[in-house]
């Protein structure tokens, strides 16, 4: 009987969570379309008037092409400049300096995909996931064409300043890595000096408990549960690509395109292959949510490192608070409507009792903090498998002058998706962050001298 009710009470929370994902879902697109529409109207009518809004390339100032770029990289679900019409990710952020650049990478591609085209976005050329990872997974080896890099001079003497929220911290962390390993073909002489620095906005880099209550098994932090929140996005995705209709995956794309799931490539056949879990991205793992999971981070931690000549800066964003020792929501009203539930949920959540936990000293209570998508420890820096080097940081002239090779974090009141795409909701929070952000990149932020030889890093 027990069973039952229970069983009951998970469908009808299934139910619920996919209901509020889907409405928040259409409510992003409906923005997006909506504010396309008024845009054209508003050209439209305008035609006629000589005022002209100018729209600046980035060329504004005469020396602004000289200033090293910041790239804003997304994060899950997440989408760049170009996709969903005018709506910004990173609420517009990108307008407050004159270089910003904000790469569209798939929404829910791996971090190791993302990784390989953001640096062919920045370089140019025809993406190249690399031939021994693409067989592994099952996709094609070269992707999206960049005829043109968005900063072609990229190097050593040209480095960049990253910016990543939630995900797309970790995917410049594997970035750096791969530009210190000189995996990309033809750029042998790349080094983790290309990155000034990186900035991580509530980054997920120990991985989130939420995983499992949207479905990861806790067992191995890879394969699905039957009946959860991600099979339905999964079928939902496949059928999405699947029809493959040109205008839709032009507005919104899950960026999976190397893996042929279209009706043209794949037929019928393919389509049934890939919802019975024989093929595509869900069968070989190589999709986003299986990185998140406390194992696929530590996994990923284990061949990434914090270099000498970079420097880190971490924002972690925690919505919780404790009353008389239990970790609840810190407040109604102040918790996005999508997040509230789930962050009563992960502050709630135990590993279940007979699987191993995901590391050795893992305790369910320094992962009750979070902002109802990543948990708050997960986010001040990595730790897992091993402590990289850290600050936490109280009040920010007590760093400067600031260390390259160190990760300063602080603690921000908000939860997940406060800084992104609707600037209202955070306020004058929201102008601080960014501005506090940039401010630092363009004059707290640089090496003194030329990088001497590559340091000798043991892995
Ligand atoms: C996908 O299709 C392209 C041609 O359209 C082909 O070259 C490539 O090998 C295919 N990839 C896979 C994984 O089937
Ligand atoms: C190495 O870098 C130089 C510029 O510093 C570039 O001209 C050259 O093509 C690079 N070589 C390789 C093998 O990538
Ligand atoms: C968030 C997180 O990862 N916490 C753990 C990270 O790893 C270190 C070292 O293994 C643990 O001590 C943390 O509790």
């Amino acid at each position: 009987m027990m069973r039952l009710w229970i069983s009951y009470l998970q469908l009808v929370e299934l139910f619920v969570s996919s209901l509020v994902h889907l409405l928040y879902g259409f409510y992003i697109f409906s923005t997006a379309v909506a504010g396309d529409l008024s845009q054209a109207l508003n050209e439209y009518f305008r035609k006629p008037n000589v005022e002209v809004v100018e729209v600046k390339h980035g060329t504004s100032k005469p020396n602004a092409d000289d200033l090293p770029p910041i790239v804003l990289v997304h994060g899950i679900f997440g989408f760049g400049k170009g996709r969903l019409g005018a709506l910004s990710y990173f609420g517009g952020a990108e307008k407050k300096d004159d270089r910003v650049l904000v790469p569209d990478l798939g929404s829910l591609t791996s971090i190791y995909d993302r990784a390989r085209e953001l640096f062919y976005y920045l370089k140019g050329g025809q993406v190249d996931y690399g031939e021994e990872h693409s067989t592994a997974c099952g996709h094609s080896q070269f992707g999206r064409i960049y005829e043109q890099g968005h900063y072609p001079e990229w190097d050593e003497d040209h480095p960049i300043h990253f910016v990543g929220h939630s995900a797309g911290a970790q995917v410049v962390r594997v970035l750096q890595q791969m530009l210190a390993d000189k995996t990309f073909k033809g750029y042998e002489n790349s080094s983790e000096n290309w990155v000034l620095s990186i900035t991580s906005l509530s980054g997920a880099f120990n991985g989130t408990t939420r995983t499992y209550t949207d479905g990861m098994q806790p067992e191995d932090g890879k394969t699905l549960k039957p009946i959860c929140l991600l099979q339905l996005c999964r079928i939902g995705v496949i059928i999405y690509d699947w029809f493959d209709i040109a205008w839709l995956k032009n507005y919104y794309n899950f960026g999976f395109d190397h893996f042929n799931m279209s009706w043209r490539k794949m037929g019928l056949w393919g389509l049934v292959d890939c919802l019975l879990g024989n093929a595509g991205p869900f069968a070989s793992g190589d999709w986003i949510l299986p990185d998140l999971t406390i194992q696929g981070s530590i996994k990923l931690n284990y061949h990434l490192q914090t270099f000498p000549n970079t420097y880190y800066f971490s924002y972690a964003t925690k919505r919780t608070t404790k009353i008389m020792g239990v970790t609840v929501p810190s407040s109604i009203l102040g918790i996005h409507p999508m997040l509230f539930l789930r962050v009563l949920q992960m502050s709630q959540w135990c590993f279940p009792p007979d699987v191993p936990p995901p590391y050795k000293g893992y305790r369910d209570e320094d992962w009750q903090d979070n902002d109802g998508a990543l948990n708050t420890i997960s986010m001040t820096h990595p730790r897992l498998p091993i402590e990289h080097p850290n600050c936490l940081v109280e009040k920010e002239s007590d760093c400067k002058p600031l260390q390259p090779g160190i990760w300063y974090y602080t603690y921000v009141k908000g939860d997940h998706i406060l800084f992104i795409i609707n600037r209202e909701r955070a306020g004058v929070q929201f102008d601080l962050i960014y501005d506090s952000i940039f401010e630092r990149c363009r004059k707290h932020v640089f090496r003194k001298k030329p990088p001497t030889m590559p340091n000798e890093i043991n892995h």
